[in-house]
């Protein structure tokens, strides 16, 4: 790989993270691997929605994606040369079970069992997830996840995978963002299965709990050492003014997408504010389902990008003075960092993996093919301040997984919004490491990065990291 060209700004402060930090990148197995029906694997809710006509953006598919399912060799070398410690990916389960439930596909099983070896020989920790939206479509057939049946066939296929890779893969996640799967899939309809229905989605939410906490149990089953999360993405909220309307518009807004995941998961119970204002819609909850749902977890993923300023007339999507992302999503560091301090000192929580970080912009390319992604490089530097801000407050935060590797399929809106440290060009697929990438591989050998002298990042830095001084 050719030399880093990444030059620092003239440095005053040094930020450094604790030696075992876990430095990662993460992507999903529908958004890289393409391969969609070779080798056995049967049709996913992915492939059917976006072979659908009107549903994403230039009619892109997953079809091909980045070719990862024959390339993941090479994308395995790129990370071993840029020093990425810890590899999360997510299994394709229509790849493990054409049908979702029965005869299962070795094919399937192998590929994912080659990964794994490829990535220990590396020196690379695998981080499974189980669930990154591709549901078997034959699931669907029978109702997906408004079927509670569903969370069954969940946990027997986590079983079956953990047999098989449990031996050399410690850390898994059950499901990635519930809120998603629930609120774009069966609320909005943006996303697959396309589904337009409030109360469906909150059922839907409600199967996805259970069948994480079937599938926690699934996974320790076989191999106690197994290290059991779940990935969440966490908008944190600010009012738009101190208007009592706008601070309740903020908290509901959390409650809704946050607590009421976090609430079940970490204290057995639904925000009882908004069970109670959704009435009628609340989903059928069994008995038992509760502590199956609260159990102890290893881990807790977060994923995040950015956060939500509420007002009562709803969300505000212009901020004057901040700077916003592809994807049209505020670029927030601040809020990163107060989030996991406050959610560290509101719940009971498990050490955080941050599951999920990166942003989506333009990328341009040089005259010598180099991508000069200073936007990116800027962006996951001070998110990793605020990390480090957050572990000097107390907050475990173990590890961080930049999003993405690669560029990638950004599900309904196609392959235009670019997130990756390592650019994909779509029509060679040929790999090429940006300029975030090399930075970021700096980040790892020197357990940090040297940061511009700013009034925003000391005032962020806390006293110790003051005396860190170079
Ligand atoms: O690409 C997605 C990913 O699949 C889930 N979390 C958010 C990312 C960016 O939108």
């Amino acid at each position: 790989m050719a030399d880093s060209n990444v030059s620092f700004p003239t440095a005053e402060y040094c930020v450094t993270f604790p030696r075992n930090f876990l430095w990662g990148a993460a992507t999903a197995a529908y958004q890289i691997e393409g391969a969609w029906n070779e080798d056995g694997k049967g049709e996913s809710i992915w492939d059917r929605f976006s072979h659908t006509e009107g549903t994403i953006a230039n009619a892109d598919t997953g079809d091909t994606a980045c070719d990862h399912y024959h390339r993941f060799d090479e994308d395995i070398e790129l990370m071993r040369e840029l020093g990425i410690k810890a590899y999360r990916f997510s299994i394709s389960w229509p790849r493990i079970f054409p049908d979702g439930k029965g005869l299962v596909n070795l094919a399937g099983l192998d590929f994912y069992s080659r990964l794994v070896d490829k990535l220990l020989s590396a020196g690379i920790q695998p981080f499974a997830t189980l669930y990154h939206w591709d549901l078997p479509q034959k699931l669907q057939e029978l109702g997906g996840w408004t079927n509670r049946e569903v969370s069954s066939h969940f946990a027997d296929y986590a079983a079956v995978i953990s047999k098989h890779l449990g031996d050399r893969v410690t850390n898994w996640i059950t499901i990635n963002e519930p809120w998603v799967v629930a609120n774009l899939g069966f609320k909005t309809g943006e996303h697959a299965p396309g589904i337009k229905d409030e109360k469906v989605s909150l059922q839907v939410a409600h199967h996805l709990l259970v069948a994480h906490g079937k599938a926690t149990q699934a996974l320790r089953a076989d191999h106690a050492h197994s290290r059991v999360g779940i990935a969440l993405d966490m908008r944190p909220t600010t009012p738009a003014s101190d208007k009592p309307e706008d601070i309740q518009a903020a908290w509901k807004t959390w409650t809704r997408e946050a607590r009421w995941y976090m609430d079940p998961l970490f204290r057995a119970y639904y925000p009882p504010d908004i069970w109670t204002e959704y009435g009628s819609k609340v989903p059928h909850v069994k008995p038992r389902d509760m502590s199956v749902i609260s159990q102890n977890l290893d881990f807790l993923g977060i994923n995040y990008y950015t956060r939500t300023v509420c007002s009562e007339k709803g969300p505000v999507t212009k901020v004057e003075g901040s700077t916003y992302t592809e994807m049209g999503w505020e670029v927030t560091p601040d809020a990163f960092g107060k989030m996991l301090i406050e959610i560290s000192k509101e719940y009971n929580l498990p050490p955080i993996f941050i599951t999920e970080n990166g942003a989506a912009f333009k990328d341009i390319v040089g005259p010598n093919g180099e991508i000069e992604d200073q936007e990116r490089l800027v962006y996951l530097r001070d998110h990793l301040l605020q990390v480090r801000v957050a572990i000097e407050d107390g907050v475990d935060v173990q590890g961080y997984f930049v999003w993405s590797l690669l560029d990638n399929f950004e599900w309904a809106l196609g392959y235009d919004k670019r997130f990756g440290i390592i650019r994909v060009d779509f029509d060679t697929l040929k790999r090429t490491v940006k300029k975030s990438g090399h930075w970021y591989s700096s980040v790892i050998k020197n357990f940090g990065f040297a940061t511009e002298k700013s009034e925003h990042e000391l005032i962020a830095l806390t006293a110790a990291q003051r005396n860190d001084r170079r």
